[in-house]
């Protein structure tokens, strides 16, 4: 495979950007070798600056639900542009997503727009503190909630990959309200709320966790973890930057059965512009400036470039509730196709799928907490990686992360990829 115009403009850009990316996991670091740059992408598939061809299951890290480019998207954003980029007033747009949002997701009585997922969890949050008057929360091992200081504390995705699940630059002072919990053991959860009794604001859980791989919560679990942070007065925040409207229209809450106080969104709610939300109960929320006291403001926050392409995609959403019964069948059959592709190779390694979102680990065991996770052998995710970039098929370039499928994968693409799948693993074992 040709890459030398990559491989050029990844020179160049390390002259001027750290490490020539804007966000660490596209790097390659973890799986080796140099990064590709990225020129088009159309449905399931884009191309390099060498014009190498893939079919993309990272969809931009998520929020392409419908794959590159789905014209409904592209032409309200060309109807928005030809009125104005940005106001910093409101628009009626915003209004409209509101309440397509509380439609979408009924735990939501009131939702922000923000510009980020990090915005969204960092925003939740403080809501949550200024509403229970409490300084503390618990967070996951392994989860990661975007990068604001005090979550930077054994977070996973990039910051696990790269070797720095506790960022240096985050100040003791700022990691001390944070409390660690161990995912899917509720345990560890009654310690810490006996040991800090009256002191926690919040738990903040992906509730399908899509940055140590894919992992999802067990039912009792999260039931109990529900019932703790009821009777002990704890916001229970769900962070759907990742599962919202990915795994149903009303996101993990919906598949799990489970209503959180806040949510925070991303990703697809912003049709694949820069985009993020928080929101939840009406209580909680109305402590917002400026109903309430708690400060959180944005110039960029609730655009409306951004809010016409997450309003089209959302209302697609809403539009076409058979989308989801489609996303299963297709990532099902890539599930058995991998699983197929395991046994004839005579492994047995974790494979974990909710919905569209699946995650391969390259160990025997069960992967259902951050411990089994990284268990799983990364030098042999890095060669499956490259395997699977010459067959053509663009994975996430580190082992904790997931795998998307869209609703643009067509059974060419499928069969095509578990073709290579097949392939990698027999190469990579030999
Ligand atoms: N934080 C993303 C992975 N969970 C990676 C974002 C990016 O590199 O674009």
């Amino acid at each position: 495979m040709n890459i030398e115009t990559s491989k050029k403009l990844f020179e160049e850009a390390k002259k001027y950007i750290p490490g020539g990316v804007n966000s660490p996991v596209r790097a390659f670091k973890s799986v080796g070798g140099d990064p590709l740059f990225i020129k088009r992408g159309e449905g399931s598939k884009f191309w390099d600056a060498d014009g190498n061809e893939f079919i993309d299951y990272i969809g931009s890290w998520g929020p392409h639900l419908f794959g590159h480019n789905p014209h409904f998207i592209v032409d309200a954003l060309k109807a928005a542009i030809e009125n104005g980029t940005s106001f910093g007033a409101p628009t009626s747009l915003e209004v409209e997503m509101a309440k397509l949002i509380t439609e979408l997701v009924p735990s939501i009585e009131m939702v922000r727009m923000v510009n980020s997922g990090t915005e969204a969890t960092m925003s939740a949050v403080r809501a949550a503190r200024g509403y229970t008057g409490k300084e503390k929360f618990i967070k996951f091992e392994g989860c990661y909630h975007g990068h604001a200081d005090y979550f930077l504390i054994k977070a996973g995705s990039g910051a696990l990959t790269l070797g720095v699940p506790t960022s240096p630059g985050v100040t003791k002072g700022n990691a001390a309200d944070t409390l660690l919990a161990d995912y899917n053991d509720i345990n560890s959860i009654k310690k810490l709320v006996s040991a800090y009794k009256n002191e926690i604001a919040a738990v903040i859980i992906e509730p399908i966790a899509g940055n140590m791989g894919v992992v999802k919560v067990k039912d009792d679990f999260i039931k109990e973890l529900r019932s703790i942070c009821d009777e002990e007065k704890i916001v229970l925040i769900f962070d759907e930057v990742m599962t919202g409207f990915r795994v149903a229209a009303g996101g993990a809450q919906e598949v799990l059965g489970i209503r959180p106080d806040l949510s925070t969104f991303g990703k697809i709610i912003g049709g694949g512009l820069p985009v993020g939300a928080f929101g939840g109960k009406k209580e909680i929320m109305e402590k917002i400036a400026p109903s309430g006291p708690v400060y959180q403001a944005g110039t960029l926050s609730g655009n409306p470039l951004a809010m016409a392409a997450g309003y089209a995609a959302l209302k697609h959403i809403k539009d076409n509730p058979g989308i989801y019964k489609q996303l299963e069948e297709r990532s099902s059959y890539l599930e058995k196709g991998f699983k197929t592709n395991l046994s004839a190779v005579g492994k047995n390694y974790a494979m974990n799928r909710v919905g569209s979102m699946m995650c391969i680990f390259f160990t025997e065991d069960n992967v259902d907490d951050f411990k089994s996770a990284i268990k799983s052998d990364t030098i042999l995710y890095g060669k499956y990686f490259h395997e699977m970039l010459k067959r053509g098929v663009y994975l996430a370039p580190a082992q904790f992360e997931a795998l998307f499928v869209s609703t643009a994968h067509s059974k060419e693409d499928l069969d095509k990829t578990i073709r290579a799948h097949r392939e990698s693993l027999e190469f990579i074992l030999k």
